[in-house]
């Protein structure tokens, strides 16, 4: 392609104020997000296209496998130059495994950007041939859609079926820490993909200017891969291969991505899919493209009863302003209380209808009760109508694992801190517990959350629904069959059980019990058949079953994780205290095994605290400020002095959240003292991080308490409001790498206990925000993030263990809205597969529950 020196059309892109390549449509980012994320590949990395509003390409880069899978080395960010003379954004990469470097320059050429790949040293010897530079295009966006490669038509496939062959594994650059992600079957190979495609020249998505992109290369042969034939979150990848022994500029694209031209992104109406209570404030939220005149109003339509619509309200359009890239309006139609079927029209942009009703919220939670949290019990068999979600998992049991690193962010240290032997089993660990997420592990701090969040739910406001059938001795739980327990208690008990069967069976509590090979780590299926269920016999050969079908060669039992934590110690010392409390009359032989558990470990972690040995934990005194995301400022002396006077505090009364509950489990008030000895500092410190705590105390305390509190919950009330000058939806919205779910549900859970025990300081009308954000009112779409709730448009692909099915399981909630730097925030609804925007957790889907419990209980109360 020849562009003009002397021509710069507007239309051109242009290297913007934030670092990217910019024009109307079209954003390339190169390397505003490095590969730098938890968990290795998170295909959110190096050089990425938002194509029209969407980030449809990225994982631009040096690579060293034609599909890289989520556990292939990744490249470090070593430098970033933006050269705004020359428009152009060089990167240094590095792999310190082969000690090879490579550069990357992108520079603006017109409506295109060059991407050249350049090399001081020759690739190393043993990844040539391997190594070469990938661009990934997301499936979900580009299957169906044709393509040309050199003038020759293909269609992109919805399911991948191309060719593969299989090399020897001697061949395959080294993965993650030396992690398999797959199993060989003894063969000594692995599996490569053949390219759909060669050429130098091709049009994706020729069919479609939306996703249309040129891309040429004169020096380098273009190759098409389908990353999903290696593993379903896998993307289309379009790469060429590093040649081998040259330097200096060795590869040259131009990529071209098509803009349709005067594009405006369509308005996205924020609103509540699950409808409004008709005396609850009622304000969409407007995201609007720059560009985008805005309305002078909007309105609300009424459907009728005989299908007919009818204007209910015309309404003026309040401006917000600019929240990172987009524009933000306001349309408020509160005086709207006549209960009835509704859009919102703007412009000529309709929503789909929703309810003004007095019970709209009624069964907000029901779904990830009923569903959800049953479908996580682990060590069951679990049935639903006529179907199976999963078999009884790990039949084997859990061997102890010996001296490790992991994938999952565990590792095990260099003793087990137990009587076993590393790879011995450790009986009776397969019993009770919740799978840890999307994947099925027992994350031994969140099933103590998880627990806990029940235990809160119950004692708070006692919910004595029967959906559930579990029978612990048939190992059995069918969905939708009432048993005469409420399930709240039967789930306290099936968390219960397991994490007092790794005290008694452990002496202490494991740090998580997890898969022992990559190789099933990544499982999607049934939780059944992650392992064989045969015990692990290294004295056979790998898949040579003993011939009393009872033990295998294959090394796919689970292991437990023991290194000793005595933060956790104690923190599940807390919760068996609970536990106690809340299991007794139900099932009095586990509430006084849980007592008896809390009494040792709580004496032996004090002790091993004493001694020194002292793990992470989250500090409430001067820890990560999560809602900002970043470090407090460095304290002033006065503040310096409480922080001091808050730690020795802690250290010679205990934590204070866990004193509150001990008191709560107990009723001893020794307790209740060393509380309040600590929750007036660590209000003056952290307000926002401690006022939960201080308001879980309310019910305990007496009113001179209260009264104390009461300007610490006024300065939480400004805090409130604080956030609708932050931005347009009056919630903490979180910038991390994982988006902010539990953030808001945790802030959300506050502010209603802090209406429930302050209402005339925290109004009503406040409890409805973090609804409103979970619901629909959000950026990028209006989509509600519980799945299955949200009567007219629930988000219908999560991050679930059904994930590959692009399906969900219902009642999950999505962490949301994810934020890639350095102003886009996004939540697939086609693509599932990206775990900090679709994924759910045990604990925050539990955390759900108490935020809907409480806010179902205000919004009810005066019905
Ligand atoms: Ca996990
Ligand atoms: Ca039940
Ligand atoms: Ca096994």
């Amino acid at each position: 392609m020849v562009v003009g020196a002397t021509i710069c059309q507007a239309q051109d892109l242009e290297l913007n104020d934030r670092e990217y390549f910019e024009r109307q449509g079209v954003n390339v980012l190169v390397f505003s997000n490095s590969f730098n994320g938890g968990f290795n590949d998170e295909k959110n990395s190096g050089i990425e296209i938002i194509h029209h509003g969407v980030r449809t390409v990225q994982g631009g880069a040096v690579r060293l496998n034609n599909t890289p899978e989520q556990w292939d080395l990744v490249p470090k960010t070593v430098s970033r130059k933006v050269d705004r003379e020359k428009g152009s954004i060089e990167v240094t990469m590095r792999y310190d495994d082969y000690d090879f470097d490579s550069r990357v320059v992108v520079t603006a050429k017109g409506k295109a950007v060059e991407i050249a790949v350049w090399l001081d040293k020759p690739v190393p010897e043993k990844l040539a041939g391997e190594a070469g530079f990938n661009l990934e295009f997301l499936p979900s966006q580009y299957w169906h859609k044709t393509f040309t490669m050199d003038g020759r038509l293909g269609r992109l496939p919805r399911y991948a079926a191309s060719q593969t062959i299989t090399r020897p594994n001697s061949e395959k650059p080294r993965q993650f820490k030396g992690f398999k992600t797959y199993d060989d079957r003894g063969t000594d190979r692995f599996v490569d993909p053949c390219p759909m495609e060669t050429g130098h020249s091709i049009v994706m998505a020729s069919d479609t200017p939306e996703r249309m992109i040129r891309i040429s290369s004169d020096d380098a042969e273009l190759k098409l891969y389908d990353g999903r034939m290696l593993a379903q979150n896998g993307w289309y990848v379009l790469r060429s291969v590093l040649p081998k022994g040259k330097t200096g500029k060795v590869i040259t694209w131009t990529v071209e991505p098509n803009a349709i031209p005067g594009w405006i992104r369509e308005p996205n109406i924020g609103i509540s899919q699950v409808g409004y209570t008709p005396e609850q404030p009622k304000v969409a939220v407007i995201e609007l493209d720059k560009k985008d005149k805005v309305q002078a109003t909007a309105k609300l339509m009424r459907i009728k009863d005989d299908g007919t619509t009818e204007v209910a309200f015309t309404g003026d359009i309040q401006p917000w302003g600019p929240y990172f890239k987009y524009n933000y309006v306001k349309f408020d139609f509160s005086g709207i209380q006549q209960p009835g079927v509704y859009y919102v029209q703007y412009g000529n942009t309709k929503t789909n209808n929703f309810l003004i009703d007095a019970h709209v919220y009624d069964k907000i939670t029901d779904a990830t009760t009923d569903v959800w949290v049953p479908i996580h019990m682990n060590h069951m068999y679990v049935t639903e109508g006529y179907r199976t979600w999963h078999g009884e998992p790990f039949k084997e049991g859990y061997l102890q694992a010996p001296e490790s690193d992991h994938f999952d962010l565990h590792r095990q240290g260099p003793t087990t801190d137990t009587k076993y032997k590393p790879l011995e089993l450790i009986p009776g660990l397969n019993i009770g517990g919740f799978f840890d997420a999307g994947d099925f592990d027992i994350e031994t701090g969140s099933n103590i959350n998880v627990v806990q969040n029940f235990i809160r739910t119950w004692e708070l406001f006692k919910p004595l629904r029967d959906e559930t059938f579990v029978s612990q001795k048939q190992r059995y739980v069918d969905l939708h069959r009432p048993d005469g327990t409420p399930d709240i208690l039967q789930f306290i008990e099936h968390g219960t059980l397991n994490l007092v069967a790794q005290a008694e069976q452990i002496g202490h509590m494991a740090s998580t019990l997890s898969n022992s090979v990559l190789d099933n780590y990544h499982h999607l299926g049934d939780a059944a058949s992650i392992t064989d269920g045969l015990h692990y016999d290294p004295s056979l050969k790998p898949y040579e079953v003993s011939a009393d079908g009872k033990c295998s060669g294959t090394p796919d039992d689970m292991w437990a994780f023991t290194t000793r934590s005595p933060q956790l110690d104690l923190r599940a010392a807390t919760m068996f205290a609970a536990a106690s409390h809340a299991l007794k009359g139900y099932n009095d032989d586990l509430a006084a095994r849980a007592l008896t558990q809390s009494k040792r470990l709580m004496q032996e972690a004090t002790e091993l605290i004493a001694q020194g040995k002292t793990g992470e934990e989250f500090d409430w005194i001067d820890g990560f400020d999560w809602e900002n995301r970043a470090q407090q400022q460095k304290p002033d002396k006065k503040r310096q002095k409480l922080i001091e006077r808050s730690r020795k505090n802690r250290e010679l009364l205990g934590d204070m959240a866990t004193n509150l509950m001990l008191y709560s489990a107990t009723q001893e008030r020794q307790y209740l003292s060393n509380f309040e000895q600590q929750i007036w500092d660590a209000l003056e410190l952290r307000l926002e991080a401690n006022m939960q705590t201080a308001l879980d105390a309310v019910p305990y305390m007496d009113e001179a308490y209260k009264q104390k509190l009461r300007p610490y919950v006024e300065k939480y009330n400004a805090y409130i409001k604080s956030f609708d000058q932050n931005n347009p939806y009056g919630v903490p919205i979180g910038l991390g790498n994982w988006a902010g779910v539990n953030m808001v549900l945790n802030y959300g859970i506050t502010v209603n206990y802090a209406h429930i025990y302050y209402p005339d300081i925290v109004k009503k009308d406040e409890i409805y925000r973090v609804a409103n954000w979970l619901f629909g009112c959000h950026p990028y779409h209006n989509y509600s993030f519980v799945a299955a709730v949200g009567a007219a448009r629930p988000k219908q692909v999560f991050y679930g263990n059904n994930r590959a099915d692009f399906s969900f399981i219902p009642g999950n909630v999505a962490p949301g809205l994810l934020f890639r730097k350095p102003d886009h925030f996004e939540n697939f609804d086609d693509w599932p597969f990206l775990w900090g925007q679709n994924e759910g957790t045990i604990a925050g889907n539990t955390q759900y529950i108490i935020f809907g419990s409480s806010f179902k209980n205000i919004v009810n109360k005066e019905k």
